[in-house]
């Protein structure tokens, strides 16, 4: 049997230096959601899901599945550890920004590998969390596209799939025209608006 030819070299950074481009950003929002529990977490890839309704975003209806990336903002509960001791905002007002912002990859599709029949959003947040925030509401900002999803011959070839995308998320970010002037937890700020993200919630 002839070996499987090797996978073409991905590039590790991707989009222009200049910052997103249109349709780009996208913004979706929502709490999260317990997903497939397939043991995301074991791989050491955990995601955090949120419900997908498709007739109220039309943009996700239409868009290819596959891989994005971007920010997430998250409103953590008040005790969660994970809560960054100084908090930078725009304004130098720490106590009104709730939410914590994250770089993050995501993955939008069937998950062909695991058969889906429904369309779910998963994101893999680029932090290492000491506890888990189920239920916490999230934005996610997304800025750039990274590939189509896929199928695999093996769970591995897919975690390394992953974490490679992680890696271009992260480099690709750490750009000033990629960078939320609001600040990124544990990195510093760039120009782009991220204001969405920090919003204060309607009453
Ligand atoms: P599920 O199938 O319920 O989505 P996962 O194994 O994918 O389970 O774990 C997801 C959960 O792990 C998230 O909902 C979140 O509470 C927690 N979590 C911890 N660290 C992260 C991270 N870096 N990115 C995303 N979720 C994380
Ligand atoms: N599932 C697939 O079947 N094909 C993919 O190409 C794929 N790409 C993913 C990329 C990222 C960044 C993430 C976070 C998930 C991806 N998934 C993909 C979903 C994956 O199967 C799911 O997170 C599993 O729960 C991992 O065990
Ligand atoms: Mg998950």
């Amino acid at each position: 049997m002839a070996e499987a030819p090797a996978a073409p070299e991905r590039p590790r950074i991707v989009c222009s230096d200049n910052g997103p481009e249109a349709p780009y950003p996208l913004q979706m929002e929502g709490e999260v959601i317990s997903g497939f529990g397939r043991g995301s977490k074991e791989l050491g890839i955990p995601t955090a899901n949120l419900p997908v309704d498709e007739s109220q975003m039309t943009w996700i209806a239409n868009i290819t599945s596959g891989v994005y990336f971007g920010y997430a903002a998250l409103r953590l509960p008040a005790n969660h550890p994970d809560i960054p001791a100084a908090t930078s905002s725009s304004n130098g007002d720490s106590s009104s920004t709730e939410y914590h912002i994250f770089p993050m990859v995501m993955s939008i599709g069937y998950n062909p590998f695991y058969k889906n029949s429904k369309r779910s959003a998963e994101v893999h947040i680029l932090h290492k969390f000491a506890q888990d925030f189920y239920g916490a509401p999230m934005r996610l900002l997304l800025l750039g596209f990274v590939r189509e999803e896929k199928n695999y011959a093996g769970v591995e070839a897919l975690i390394e799939d992953i974490n490679i995308d992680c890696e271009v998320a992260r480099r690709s970010l750490d750009r000033p025209a990629w960078t939320p002037r609001e600040g990124v937890v544990g990195k510093g700020t760039g120009t782009l608006d991220g204001s969405w993200l920090v919003r204060e919630d309607k009453a």
